[in-house]
């Protein structure tokens, strides 16, 4: 029992550390629209440094805070080492910190895809130094959340056998029953497990070429290399979010309705498309590079309309079997839960248009883009981790939700739509993403998603104090329903 309070404690610095996260980085978000919107003076200079620390700001923090769902949930299934999670705490935390000093106070800002050579080839925008600390900075980070990775892998394959176990090959195979399957935790934590320590090590990889190439730049790297090991890395990591987020869906239902997500063959099947697809389609990052070969950029395209959609589908249909007259009671923490797998879907549609070779052309450099992942990030993924956040207060304390968090619940809602909206009306109208100063044309979308955003700000306010207000009475209360013996 004890170790599972402590263990819940780190858990609780994950989402904390997360949420925190989350709330400045819209900050910025809003500086930028207002500043591209015509009303508020950002140097370009500060505009592309303040691009930087959102990207890698809200990717970071909420696959950190997502990595918080999945330590959580697996805990249950499986042995994980409350040092690894320490050390990715520390290590996270330091990662932070000098990506910011490099961002802000060395003028870093090759924006989070830290794409090469640009880390080394700023044309005296920044210096050695700060693009060491960020490169440094985010190896760090990486290597914390690969300790973390490499660890649920172990307990994985310690107690399943194998990950291809762990994914239920041996289920889908039929040499082992559908009753007999790992729970759907199990599974999405194995799929994580593989695409993530793929990504992570490519990544650390690039980070060290591109930290050589700073510091000596004779040593220089293929380009088109670096490129595809970039890409596979952002891609990736940035997509696993969504799957550890996914785990609160299946176990947070299961729990309001006192149903269980059967896990079937067509449901493991599923998940082993994704995690093949989500490996391979990195390369619809490269659609605009004519030099990759043909067949790379085909596949690329094929299989991104592939790519999410088989877990996609099992699980938007699961939830909403699973919520068909089960005489669930809603409430904050289960309403964000259900809204994420609709903005999930939604997020989805345009991201499928903009994977198509002959619109990839024409919009892929529009902000039609940031629309996109806005959607599939924040109502998505985020929504997963802001309902998980009111779902373990619940669990873990006596605390109450009032009216303003039934507000901010549709204030989310509401405005990362409108904000979500916004972005993919500017693709429409051909505004390029990542561009500091916009003509006036483009300046209403922009100026409208700024002011929208603020809703959202307001939001993510009130679910972060929440959150702090269950983490100062949570000392004092019993410990939660939460035992790991009852679900063994
Ligand atoms: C709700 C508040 C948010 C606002 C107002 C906001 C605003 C923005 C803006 C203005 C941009 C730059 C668009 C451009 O290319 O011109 C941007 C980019 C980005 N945002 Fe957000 N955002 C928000 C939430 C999020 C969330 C929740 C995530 C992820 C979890 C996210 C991840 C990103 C990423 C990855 C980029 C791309 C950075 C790059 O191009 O290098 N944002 N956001
Ligand atoms: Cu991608």
């Amino acid at each position: 029992m004890e170790s599972v309070k402590s263990r819940n404690n780190v858990v609780v610095s994950y989402l904390i550390a997360g949420g925190l996260i989350i709330l400045v980085m819209i900050i910025f978000g809003i500086l930028m629209l207002l500043s591209q919107g015509g009303v508020l003076d950002l140097q370009p200079a500060a505009f592309y440094q303040i691009l930087t620390i959102h990207g890698t700001g809200m990717v970071g923090a909420s696959a950190f805070a997502a990595a918080g769902i999945m330590a959580y949930f697996l805990s249950k299934y499986v042995d994980l080492s409350k040092n690894v999670l320490m050390t990715n705490l520390v290590f996270f935390l330091i990662g932070v910190v000098m990506v910011i000093i490099g961002v802000f106070s060395f003028e870093y800002a090759s924006s989070w895809t830290f794409l090469y050579p640009l880390p080394q080839l700023s044309a005296n925008a920044w210096g050695t130094i700060g693009a060491l600390l960020y490169l440094f900075g985010m190896l760090i980070l990486g290597v914390g959340f690969l300790l973390f990775y490499l660890d649920a892998g172990r307990a994985i394959i310690k107690n399943y056998g194998s990950l291809a176990k762990g994914l239920g090959w041996d289920v889908i195979s039929g040499k082992k029953a559908e009753a007999d399957a790992p729970s759907s935790t199990v599974v999405a934590s194995t799929m994580v497990v593989i695409i993530n320590v793929t990504a992570l090590t490519v990544g650390a990889a690039v980070l060290i070429m591109n930290a050589i190439n700073v510091i000596n730049p004779a040593f220089t790297v293929d380009p088109l290399l670096a490129k595809n090991l970039t890409y596979a890395f952002g891609h990736i990591f940035a997509n696993s979010i969504i799957y550890m987020g996914v785990i609160a869906v299946y176990e947070v239902l299961q729990q309001y309705t006192k149903r269980t997500w059967a896990v079937n063959k067509v449901f493991l099947i599923a998940w082993t498309m994704s995690t093949v697809f989500t490996l391979l389609i990195y390369t619809h990052h490269l659609l605009m590079d004519s030099v990759m070969p043909t067949w790379m950029l085909i596949m690329g395209q094929a299989l991104s309309h592939a790519n999410g959609l088989p877990v996609l589908v099992v699980t938007a249909y699961g939830a909403l079997m699973i919520v068909y007259k089960s005489g669930i009671k809603w409430d904050v923490g289960s309403g964000l839960i259900f809204m994420s797998m609709f903005g999930w879907v939604a997020g989805v549609v345009p991201a499928i248009v903009d994977a198509t070779i002959v619109v990839n052309q024409v919009m892929h450099n529009t902000k039609w883009v940031p629309g996109h992942f806005h959607m599939y990030m924040a109502l998505g993924a985020c929504a997963m981790i802001f309902g998980f956040m009111y779902y373990l207060a619940k669990q873990d304390s006596s605390i109450k939700t009032n009216a303003a968090d039934k507000f901010a619940f549709v204030g989310y809602a509401v405005s990362i739509a409108a904000l979500s909206g916004s972005f993919l009306v500017s693709g429409v109208l051909s505004t390029p993403r990542r561009w500091a100063t916009h003509i006036p044309e483009w300046m209403g979308p922009a100026l409208f998603g700024g002011v929208i955003g603020v809703l959202a700000f307001i939001s993510v306010a009130i679910f972060v104090i929440h959150f702090i207000r269950f983490i100062r009475i949570r000392s004092k209360t019993v410990p939660g329903t939460y035992k790991k013996e009852q679900l063994a």
